[in-house]
């Protein structure tokens, strides 16, 4: 199926106060020259500091324009305080805070990823080799957790669909599958059984290629905090949060569906595909409707919108299927 990014300028669609910051921002560090340069061919280099400034070329900005994929413009997105102090990382803890207050921890350099399976091209690739090709592009969306919670997030990265192309899966390749690092020296929560660790998940290979899935370094135009995901993780906005697996390091290429943490944990709950619908409950609470983190009505609830409200993109790769039996 073709798919056209919209056609938006994020002045049309994020409050002027964050596009005026941003663009201000994109202009003063490209004066600076300094912190995690993208080349104008597209290379990214992201540095290894939290918080550090992500810079795009004029021509990287010019693409944010065209493919932000934003919410509605009435969506304020969440502030950088409420996303990345409201959390969910098992291998920090089961708190909501644990991760801001414990990821700190983890040493996300040196880093690398391994690709394998049914590709042409595998191995092992340091971090800055890995992420080398990929031009940056920010991408404002809507996140909802299964516990029917959710933000709107101005991410920063690049298209999962280009990063897979680039290891030539073969004919074979059905799926990928993506994993956690696991280090219970500095990951303290698997030091506990508290899943099946390292943390995995999986997308069927024509997910995978959507537009819409999303790799992700940074958060307001900056290197993405560790409690966040740091340094790679995956984001695919029209399913549940869990499937946006962080600290990603090895990505396999598979015929067979690949077994995933959550729908191993609990089955009945959480299922492979996990696509945002408001129509399958889960069996302890109703998926119909959202609580925005941020809004001062507590207890106000908000319509959850099939597919997250990417149905026009997304709905597509469903046809067919049964959404209550492959939820
Ligand atoms: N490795 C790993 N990835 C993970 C999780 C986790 O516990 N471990 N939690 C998932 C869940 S349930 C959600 S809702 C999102 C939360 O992402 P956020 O903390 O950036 O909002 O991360 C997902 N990715
Ligand atoms: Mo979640």
């Amino acid at each position: 199926m073709a798919f056209r990014a919209p056609r938006i300028a994020p002045s049309q669609i994020t409050p002027p106060d964050t596009y005026l910051g941003r663009r201000a921002f994109l202009a003063g560090a490209l004066g600076a020259g300094a912190g995690a340069a993208i080349g104008r061919a597209g290379a990214a280099v992201v540095a290894a500091r939290a918080g550090t400034p992500l810079q795009y070329t004029d021509d990287a900005a010019e693409s944010v324009d065209a493919l932000v994929h934003a919410p509605d413009q009435n969506e304020k997105p969440n502030t950088w305080a409420q996303i990345t102090g409201y959390n969910n990382y098992y291998e920090f803890g089961t708190g909501k805070s644990d991760p801001a207050q414990y990821a700190g921890s983890l040493q996300t350099r040196p880093w690398s990823v391994a690709v394998d399976g049914e590709a042409q091209i595998t191995g092992s690739f340091p971090l800055e080799e890995f992420l080398k090709p990929y031009a940056l592009e920010e991408r404002i969306y809507r996140f909802r957790c299964v516990e029917a919670w959710s933000m709107v997030i101005p991410w920063v990265g690049f298209p999962l669909a280009q990063m897979l192309k680039r290891f030539k899966p073969t004919s074979r390749a059905k799926y990928v599958a993506f994993e956690t690092l696991y280090r219970p020296g500095q990951m303290p929560g698997q030091r506990e059984r508290i899943l099946d660790w390292p943390y995995r998940e999986g997308l069927r290979i024509d997910e995978a290629m959507n537009p819409l899935a999303f790799m992700v370094v940074g958060l307001y135009g900056r290197v993405l905090p560790n409690q966040s995901g740091a340094p790679l993780r995956l984001i695919v906005p029209w399913k549940y949060g869990f499937k946006g697996i962080k600290a990603i390091v090895r990505i396999v290429f598979t015929e067979a569906q690949p077994s995933t943490t959550w729908s191993e944990a609990a089955p009945d709950e959480y299922g492979f595909y996990a696509n945002v619908n408001p129509n399958v409950p889960h069996p302890r609470w109703s998926q119909a409707t959202e609580r925005r983190i941020g809004n001062p009505f507590f207890h106000e609830r908000q319509a959850t919108l099939m597919f997250n409200g990417y149905a026009d993109e997304v709905a597509y790769l469903y046809k067919g299927m049964n959404l209550h039996r492959y939820f």
